[in-house]
């Protein structure tokens, strides 16, 4: 009893400490120590995501509480000494159709919602411009075909070169650069092996594959500064290829477009690494 005693002080403490520490436990744009819940969202797709995320936490927590309550009926009410004499009975015409008739409604209630967020992640409306994103062994580079047509590579700033506030294998070099409220048409795909371009507080997660363009989209609503990482196993530093979006106004995009245009002129840049210097001349 002790055991338990303890065991039920651990759950109620660790309960409260998590209760108070809500608000801590979801960050805005990258992760925070303890997160629990899903990062905040930035984009409206995001907090659809979310929401669907919350509604089906319902869902299971109800039938998991259903299922627990027929148990303990069950081993309390029909055990051996408490109901000596069992019923025979195999069947029960309404019951059955009840158990199967109750799950169908459940999995359409569950579908509905689901099939409207996968149109509203695959359908890309309209786009006020568009961002290629190619993975690379191991950054990534983005072209802004519409907006003066530069690319540039973004490479991971290393530990010891971070500034004060800056996130540790977050932080690029070149951050990729939208303005706010505006619909990001955002072509992705792999130069030499399968990459994945994901940014968790948009809501975006689509695959770079050789050979292949993909296409994901945002919306971003706040301004600020956005993490994601490549999230497909891509080889040795697959750990080291942060995503960095800045989101800015628009004014403040039309200006880094026209200083960006300039700085980044050369169409044969600079590969970033030995890598990409060797794979340079297939490209
Ligand atoms: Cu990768």
């Amino acid at each position: 009893m002790k055991v338990f005693s303890r065991l039920t002080a651990i759950a109620v403490t660790s309960g409260a400490v998590l209760a108070g520490a809500g608000a801590a436990l979801a960050g805005l744009g990258q992760p925070t120590p303890w997160e629990m819940d899903l990062q905040d969202s930035a984009t409206p797709v995001m907090e659809t995501i979310a929401g669907f995320h919350n509604f089906l936490l319902w869902v299971i927590a109800a039938i998991s509480a259903f299922v627990l309550a027929l148990l303990v009926i069950v081993i309390f009410r029909f055990n051996a000494r408490a109901n000596p004499n069992p019923s025979r009975t195999t069947h029960n015409t309404p019951i059955e159709i009840l158990w199967t008739i109750a799950p169908v409604v459940i999995l359409a209630m569950i579908a509905v919602p689901s099939f409207r967020l996968l149109f509203l992640e695959l359908d890309v409306p309209t786009p006020d411009l568009t961002i290629k994103a190619t993975g690379k062994q191991w950054f990534w580079s983005y072209s802004y075909p519409d907006n003066g047509n530069f690319e540039f590579d973004s490479l991971m700033v290393a530990e010891k070169d971070l500034k004060a506030g800056q996130p540790r294998l977050l932080t690029a070099d070149n951050e990729m650069v939208v303005p706010v409220n505006k619909v990001v048409h955002v072509l992705v795909t792999g130069a030499d092996v399968i990459h994945s371009f994901t940014v968790p507080s948009f809501g975006i997660r689509m695959d770079a594959i050789p050979g292949r363009i993909n296409e994901t989209w945002f919306k971003a609503t706040i301004e600020g500064m956005f993490y994601g990482q490549c999230s497909e196993l891509c080889g040795k530093d697959h750990s080291f290829m942060p995503i960095a979006v800045r989101v800015v106004s628009d004014s403040d995009f039309t200006a880094w477009a026209k200083d960006a245009k300039q700085k980044f002129a050369s169409a044969e840049h600079a590969p970033a690494n030995a890598y990409a210097a060797a794979i340079a001349p297939l490209h």
